[in-house]
């Protein structure tokens, strides 16, 4: 449409609809920026029909960007009817025509702007779909020589933008699925150019996918981590590298999933890869079963955290007992990573402990205990039976025993040095979910 065209068409409408003041709430301001003169007439000359402004997941309705690079920008806005699929529309300075696009949903879901290609100008990224339908489509528009066209398109459920491989330029990290497995498409521009990757499959659906973060392998390889559980139930966590024009799962594919980042549910449990020992590195939980305490006590599990590299799995780097129920963790110290068993204890309704005990000739020797104490006379019991409070607030305490064996045990132990190994979940970026 020529601007002239536009203006003329602009004046009419506004004439039209000038009665009708409350189609006004139709607009709100740009969140930064404003819109420029004029434009909000553009598009409000547009929305004639049935279209309205569309506003994403984000609440901004208008965004400003310079697409095309240099001083121009272009104000951002998004016009359906909620039938049809969602029209892009971007505006630019007076006297230009505005551009639109076709989306590929009904619904505008994420709109970003970053730079995809390395030469500083935005990208501007749009994820829409259907309206209680997860599947989405991205959509991707660029600068090509001069002018913004749609640059590619990919469907996506979740998107996530990084820069593993160092070079300055975020990799697009499209989060789908093929039917049955959970997939990850990557774009890389290697040369400034969108490169598509062929899509990666993981060992798990995509409804069973859940959680996506980025770690650290111990040799410094930044990596995109995805989670799931598998057929079995058992969790697995696929470590992602991205190279300057590639990206490669370390998980062992086309083989089994490496066996070592396999992980049992304890007691309903699970625990995600994390920097469990404070040293920048990712560390990769895998539960062991404890020998039992007696026949009738039930099994107990530590997590072995083990650090990781490209060749696979290497040293444990760090021990824990989880106890999800009260809420807690204890890191051992190294002298009890073997031989050892632990003990749970319902006393009364608010009184329970758990009990870590050395294990010598196959003999159970109590070294600590914990106490998760509720009730009124909580600090009367925590002083009568000469306990250290670990945790305390308005429900329960949380308290430590040493027994009087545990310095022969371990002359390393103090109530001290324990207190400084005990961390609440949620404590220190913890991650733990629920098994379903
Ligand atoms: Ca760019
Ligand atoms: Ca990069
Ligand atoms: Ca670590």
């Amino acid at each position: 449409m020529r601007p002239k065209r536009l203006k003329l068409l602009v004046i009419a409408l506004v004439f039209l609809l000038s009665g009708c003041a409350e189609s006004q709430s139709l607009y709100a301001l740009p969140r930064s920026g404003g819109a420029e003169e004029g434009q909000l007439e553009i598009l409000e000359s547009m929305t004639a029909g049935d279209a309205v402004l569309l506003t994403p997941d984000d609440g901004c309705q208008l965004r400003r960007t310079n697409l095309a690079g240099g001083e121009r920008e272009y104000t951002v806005a998004f016009l359906g009817d909620g039938n049809t699929n969602a029209t892009l529309c971007l505006l630019p300075g007076e006297g230009e025509e505005v551009q639109t696009f076709s989306c590929a949903g009904t619904e505008v879901s994420t709109v970003l702007t970053e730079d995809l290609t390395g030469d500083g100008i935005p990208e501007l990224l749009v994820l829409s779909g259907l309206p209680g339908v997860s599947a989405q489509v991205l959509q991707v528009y660029g600068s090509k020589e001069g002018t913004v066209e749609e640059l590619f398109s990919e469907p996506c459920r979740q998107l996530e933008l990084h820069d593993l491989n160092g070079d300055g330029i975020l990799e697009l990290y499209c989060i789908g699925d093929n039917g049955s497995r959970c997939t990850v498409t990557t774009y890389l521009s290697p040369d400034g150019v969108p490169v598509r990757t062929d899509p990666l499959p993981m060992w798990f659906s995509y409804e069973n996918m859940t959680r996506i973060s980025t770690g650290r392998m111990s040799d410094g390889t930044e990596v995109l981590l995805i989670t799931g559980i598998l057929e079995d139930g058992n969790l697995y966590t696929e470590p992602i590298r991205a190279l300057q024009n590639n990206v490669e799962s370390l998980s062992g594919a086309p083989h089994e999933p490496v066996s070592g980042l396999l992980q049992v549910p304890v007691r309903g449990h699970y625990v995600y890869p994390q920097d469990i020992d404070g040293d920048g590195d990712t560390d990769f939980p895998a539960a062991r079963e404890l020998p039992r305490y007696d026949a009738g006590s039930t099994v107990q599990y530590v997590i072995d955290w083990y650090d990781f590299t490209e060749s696979g799995l290497q040293g444990v780097s760090t021990v824990t007992y989880h106890n999800f129920s009260g809420g807690w963790y204890l890191k051992f110290p190294e002298t009890w990573w073997t031989d050892i068993t632990i003990r749970e204890t319902d006393l009364t309704t608010t009184l329970s402990t758990v009990t870590v005990y050395r294990l010598t000739e196959g003999k159970a020797e109590e070294f600590l205990t914990v106490y998760e104490v509720e009730g009124e006379d909580r600090q009367a019991f925590v002083e009568q039976e000469d306990l250290t409070i670990l945790r305390s607030d308005t429900e329960r305490t949380l308290a430590l025993g040493l027994s009087q064996k545990a310095q022969r045990l371990d002359e390393t132990v103090t109530t001290a040095s324990i207190a400084e190994r005990f961390f609440l979940l949620g404590e220190e970026q913890d991650i733990s979910g629920n098994a379903e």
